[in-house]
């Protein structure tokens, strides 16, 4: 076992020696600083919430996070959108939209967030305007869940759409959720 980790490190270094010599493909230059850039930033964006904010986690995604990207507001930019519960007495959870502003995070909007637990977390355009939503699924307690869909108008995100749910979120086939 040890020695194949090792033979994955010299694979890795040798890559790495490689990547110095051989000039790089255009792909590569968009993507390599760009994975980097993801952890960079799951650091600042903690450090930008309330101190002692512990970001939650789906429960029912296995590759699910509480931390997203996405052009919420359409400007071309990534927000991110981050839920996590504070680290107040009575702590709660809490839903924030975050813009980098001169390489800094900053909170541009927040509210609170339902129920017990988070269940689901994905941003995608569910009503086909265009433009990418956010949706959240929430634990409510008695096995029923709460979806809600968030939206940017004016100026702000603004819920689009909230409703009940048991098992999955969204339709397991089309992975859409049908808006009334
Ligand atoms: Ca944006
Ligand atoms: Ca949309």
């Amino acid at each position: 076992m040890k020695k194949k980790w090792m033979s994955t490190m010299i694979a890795a270094a040798m890559l790495g020696m490689q990547s110095c010599s051989i000039p790089a493909a255009p792909i590569d230059l968009i993507q390599a600083p760009a994975a980097q850039d993801a952890s960079e930033d799951e650091n600042e964006l903690r450090q930008a919430l309330p101190e002692g904010s512990r970001i939650l986690l789906p429960l029912s995604q296995e590759e699910g996070s509480g931390i997203m990207f996405g052009d919420i507001d359409g400007d071309q930019a990534e927000e991110a959108i981050v839920v996590f519960e504070d680290g107040s007495m009575n702590s709660s959870h809490q839903v924030a939209m975050l813009k980098k502003v001169e390489g800094q995070w900053k909170v541009v909007w927040d509210t609170k967030g339902a129920g017990n637990g988070l269940d689901f977390t994905q941003i995608k355009d569910v009503d086909h305007d265009g433009i990418p939503d956010v949706v959240l699924g929430w634990v409510l307690g008695g096995g029923e869940k709460g979806l809600d869909v968030y939206t940017w108008k004016d100026h702000s995100l603004e819920l689009l759409h909230k409703k009940g749910y048991r098992d999955q979120p969204l339709d397991s086939n089309e992975q859409e959720i049908s808006l009334p």
